[in-house]
């Protein structure tokens, strides 16, 4: 299954509700139309707190290099990430450039 996704500089994960099939990897295309870096975490929200926390303890200016769960997007930039949930259940996918996640910067995956 296949997912484009678009995060711009007004804070929003589109589609901000998402569904994907446990145990299939799913390839997110995501393209940042904004002129500042975002980022693009999956994970449930403890992940998301735990990763928020990082990002904060680095500086807040983003990751420094890509993790299997999560890629930075530079501006205008289009990459793939290929994530397989192995669960049902519910899971977000966030944005930890500092201040994007509590500002809202953030969507929910349902995993069925
Ligand atoms: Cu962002």
């Amino acid at each position: 299954m296949t997912i484009a996704v678009t995060l711009s500089d007004t804070m929003r994960i589109e589609p901000m509700a998402m569904e994907v099939r446990a145990g299939e990897p799913t390839t997110f295309i995501v393209t940042n139309a904004g002129k500042i870096v975002h980022e693009f975490t999956l994970g449930d929200g403890t992940v998301q707190d735990e990763h928020e926390q990082e990002m904060i303890a680095m500086g807040g200016m983003g990751m420094t290099s890509d993790e299997p769960n999560a890629i930075s997007v530079a501006p205008g930039e289009t990459k793939e990430l290929v994530f397989t949930f192995e669960m049902p259940g519910m899971s977000l996918a966030g944005c930890h450039v500092m201040g994007h996640y509590p500002a809202g910067m953030k969507a929910t995956i349902s995993v069925i």
